[in-house]
């Protein structure tokens, strides 16, 4: 079906959402037609923000929201989708449109596949009705959903569509920024400084990355944990590593990510442990599912880690900028955070990790055991 006519069924004026590339037809499209204009297209920091700005938009309009985003985000809306909108607190109608990565029986990553197993049964379990759509869903068939869900909304309950991979078509949107520094190259130098030192990378195509670059460095994938899913929570991984190991913790993580889950900042902020080297890797997007910008080109991260108690604060917009601040963060010894302004962009043949999450963990823990005692 065509992402057009997807909308013009659905027939809603207001969308919020976290971009995903199963949805990519219908981000694309919403974004050509609105752009980043938080009234008809707000791109949320995580799905249970879109909930609740999604609430919002019913309470000042009458009007049913859209509340768009990868399966992925289920875990974070079922807080405010059972306390928020359920019938039994306020009764807020709210359509879902949720794109269904790890389907059963089509191939996927890991990271999708349970998610994938238990979309449709979360969805059961917080009685949210729901439709799956495919390529081979007719616009009458989306019609008669429609109608239906329209009977919902009238008695203040939600419901959903969960789409299939691509099943939304649209002409592909490209995005760009003003920055040259990929985020390749600012991962392929972070692994060299590094060195030997564990590095977390964040959600995405930065960890596939830097499981490339290991093999072209011949160096081993054990000093890598690829936070392969739970989007936003790298950070806290490497917090976690870094109270409880004498190594320096190197954290790569996304702009998207990273406000995601701000809230993480200021914990780390508050603990400061003086091995973690926080790096944000700031192209202003979404750039792993197509590319949709992030709040970041309006945010000042730099300004944000200060806030929140970061010793060292570093940017860099270019590559001896990059190398000169990791530089620092080695010398100095305290809590840093490195911003990296970064171009949107990935090869077009990047390839995935062949080591499986377990596999990668298990290695992982051997190299912590290896460079975490004194
Ligand atoms: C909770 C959740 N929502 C959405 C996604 C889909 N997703 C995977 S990577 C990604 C974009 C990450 O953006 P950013 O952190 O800025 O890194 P970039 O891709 O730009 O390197 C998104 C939205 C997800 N994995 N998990």
């Amino acid at each position: 079906m065509l992402a057009e006519d997807f909308i013009s069924i659905i027939g809603a004026d207001f969308y919020t959402g976290v971009p995903d590339s199963a949805l990519r037809g219908l981000c694309d499209c919403l974004y050509d037609r609105y752009g980043t204009d938080g009234r008809h297209n707000l791109i949320a920091a995580n799905e249970g923000n879109c909930v609740a700005a999604a609430a919002g938009y019913y309470m000042s309009t009458g009007r049913v929201p859209v509340v768009y985003m990868q399966n992925s985000g289920e875990g974070n809306i079922i807080n405010p989708a059972a306390s928020l909108l359920n019938n039994e607190v306020y009764g807020i109608p709210v359509l879902f449109v949720i794109g269904w990565r790890g389907e059963p029986s089509v191939h996927d990553e890991p990271q999708h596949k349970f998610q994938g197993r238990v979309t449709l049964s979360l969805l059961d379990v917080m009685e949210i009705p729901y439709k799956v759509i495919g390529r081979e869903t007719s616009a009458d068939e989306l019609r008669d959903f429609i109608g239906e869900a329209e009977a919902l909304f009238s008695q203040g309950r939600q419901a959903a569509l969960v789409v299939r991979s691509g099943a939304l078509e649209y002409k592909k949107a490209v995005y760009s920024n003003d920055f040259v520094l990929t985020r390749e190259d600012s991962i392929r130098r972070i692994a060299r400084a590094a060195g030997d030192e564990p590095v977390i990378a964040t959600t995405g195509k930065a960890g596939r990355e830097l499981f490339e670059i290991r093999e072209e460095l011949g160096q081993p994938h054990s000093r890598d944990f690829l936070t392969v899913g739970s989007m936003g929570h790298c950070s806290s991984v490497a917090l976690g590593i870094a109270m409880n190991t004498s190594s320096r913790v190197w954290c790569i993580d996304g702009d998207g990510a990273a406000i995601m889950h701000l809230g993480a900042m200021s914990v780390i902020g508050s603990q400061s442990p003086d091995n973690l080297v926080h790096i944000v890797i700031n192209n202003q997007a979404h750039e792993s599912v197509g590319g949709i910008p992030t709040s970041a080109g309006k945010t000042d991260l730099a300004a944000v880690a200060k806030a929140c108690g970061y010793k060292k604060v570093l940017t860099a917009c270019s590559a001896d900028e990059l190398d000169a601040a990791l530089d620092t963060a080695k010398q100095s010894g305290v809590l840093t955070f490195i911003e990296v302004k970064a171009a949107i962009g990935a090869r077009a043949d990047l390839g995935r990790p062949t080591v499986s999450p377990k596999e990668n963990m298990a290695a992982f823990m051997g190299h912590l055991k290896i460079v975490g005692s004194d």
